[in-house]
């Protein structure tokens, strides 16, 4: 391949990148978005949120299939989980556009939809949420060490305010 036909790849790949990227990137939250969260240790990279802990597939205790699609709903979208438990979500998008999963409480899911709209191009990828193309199936691993009522929410623009939303109840550990 002569050098002209090299760059020309590598221009393309470059150009083709950055919208295929989109929305994959990670984006940071300030410290103050996680009061409980406790110091970190260097051996624990795994960062502590009010709904929970990312999980390792070793530790997954249930399996949930999750169905988005583009009427915006869930199905189920109302998961019961017992503090503890591990569960690997598996989020199939069954619509013809976009959809993504994140996991939070409300509060912390609303400001992240409103920054989703005024930001619409944002990249953000963490533990607590997966983006699955239309067709596939995507996976996420969390760990819900903490008891409460939690939402889960698609916060691509447009969808959450079409009511794309569901709850997620984690009981807490009985204590006897
Ligand atoms: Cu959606």
């Amino acid at each position: 391949m002569n050098p002209s036909h090299v760059l020309a790849l590598a221009l393309a790949s470059a150009l083709i990148s950055p919208s295929a990227l989109a929305h994959g990137a990670a984006h940071g939250h300030a410290p103050a978005d996680v009061p409980h969260a406790p110091a970190r240790s260097t051996s624990a990279p795994a960062e502590q949120q009010p709904w929970g802990i990312a999980g390792r597939a070793e530790q997954v205790t249930r399996v949930v299939d999750i169905r988005m699609n583009d009427r915006m709903r869930f199905a189920p979208d109302h998961l019961r989980v017992r503090q503890g438990e591990t569960l690997r979500l598996r989020v199939h998008n069954d619509g013809q556009v976009l959809h993504e999963l994140v996991i939070g409480t409300q509060a912390e899911l609303r400001k992240h939809a409103d920054l989703m709209k005024r930001f619409p191009e944002m990249d953000h990828d963490e533990p607590h949420m997966v983006h699955v193309a239309p067709g596939q199936t995507g996976e996420l691993i969390w760990t819900f060490n903490r008891p409460g009522s939690f939402d889960f929410a698609c916060l691509l623009p447009g969808h959450f305010e079409a009511g794309m939303v569901g709850r997620i109840t984690v009981t807490p550990r009985k204590t006897q």
